[in-house]
């Protein structure tokens, strides 16, 4: 089985810039992506966010078995963050995102009124990559994209975006996954978080049609036609069959079979699917 570690080399300075950004914002909006939360939250992270709050968005929620996401929401409300779920691309979003940030800077907007102060929040939103981070931008700001401008000394050049009730970052902080837990490796592999030219597709493929076959068999059957469930090459045969990836000389095209049930996934197009349950994973969210 492919080991799966892969650290861009634009990480490092990602990073340094988000630990410079997070002092001088509010919060943190965390995007997640809803069909494997507990691959993309590296907690481990949150250290870098010292005590500001930070909303988890579990993004992505149209792709996502939505009984897996309440239960995600659940388990994340039980160790007393906050999270929402939400589609980034679709009408909406700001308005359910915004409602969570309201609660979340409640305490905040208390004690500024107590002390006389009025400023509008800022926040920033992090993730690791393709979770959304620019969809959830774009939604709060209605695609504006508009600056607020520089403030000189405070924010140093950083470019703020004026949303309703509080102030975005334009440019959003991507973390680096973790790969401690391979299965969560592999999570971030099938959702398109890892650079596709660093992973052997047909053994992914595999190894995905091994993980939702038992859950999702349905959503198998009626794409591919899969009748036979007894083992994942089995499967990975007949999605080959059904969509005709074979080679001259009769072979299976494993390459192109692999990439479709990939992209397959990434697009939907098997039904909503989630990788992870909340219970298996309450530990991570901690
Ligand atoms: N179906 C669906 N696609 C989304 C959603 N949010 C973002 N995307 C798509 O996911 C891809 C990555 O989004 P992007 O905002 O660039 O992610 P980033 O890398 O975290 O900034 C793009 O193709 C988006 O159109 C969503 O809620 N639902
Ligand atoms: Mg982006």
């Amino acid at each position: 089985m492919q080991h799966i570690q892969w650290f861009p080399g634009h990480m490092t300075k990602a990073m340094r810039m988000m630990e410079e950004s997070v002092k001088t914002v509010d919060g943190v909006l965390v995007v997640l992506d809803a069909r494997a939360p507990a691959a993309t939250v590296n907690k481990k992270l949150n250290k870098l966010f010292g005590a500001k709050p930070v909303l988890y968005i579990l993004n992505k929620a149209d792709l996502a078995d939505d009984k897996k996401t309440d239960a995600f929401l659940s388990a994340f409300a039980k160790t007393g963050a906050f999270a929402v779920k939400c589609t980034a691309t679709s009408q909406g979003a700001a308005r359910t995102i915004g409602a969570r940030v309201g609660e979340m800077l409640k305490e905040k907007f208390a004690r500024d009124e107590q002390k006389g102060m009025s400023r509008t929040p800022k926040l920033m939103v992090c993730g690791v990559p393709n979770t959304g981070k620019s969809s959830v931008i774009n939604a709060l700001s209605g695609g504006k994209r508009a600056a607020t401008g520089d403030k000189a000394g405070v924010t140093r050049g950083k470019q703020w975006i004026r949303c309703a009730g509080f102030e975005l970052l334009d440019t959003p902080g991507t973390m680096p996954p973790s790969f401690e837990n391979q299965t969560l490796a592999r999570h971030l592999a099938y959702i398109g978080s890892i650079n596709d030219d660093i992973l052997d597709m047909s053994e992914l493929a595999l190894e995905f049609l091994r993980e939702i076959a038992d859950t999702y068999h349905d959503f198998l059957r009626e794409r591919y036609g899969i009748e036979d469930f007894s083992a994942p090459l089995v499967m990975y045969e007949q999605v080959c069959r059904r969509r005709g990836f074979v080679l001259r000389g009769g072979d299976f095209d494993y390459e192109r079979g692999g990439k479709a049930v990939i992209d397959d996934f990434r697009k939907g197009r098997l039904g909503k699917i989630t990788l992870e349950t909340a219970a298996d994973y309450a530990e991570l969210l901690r």
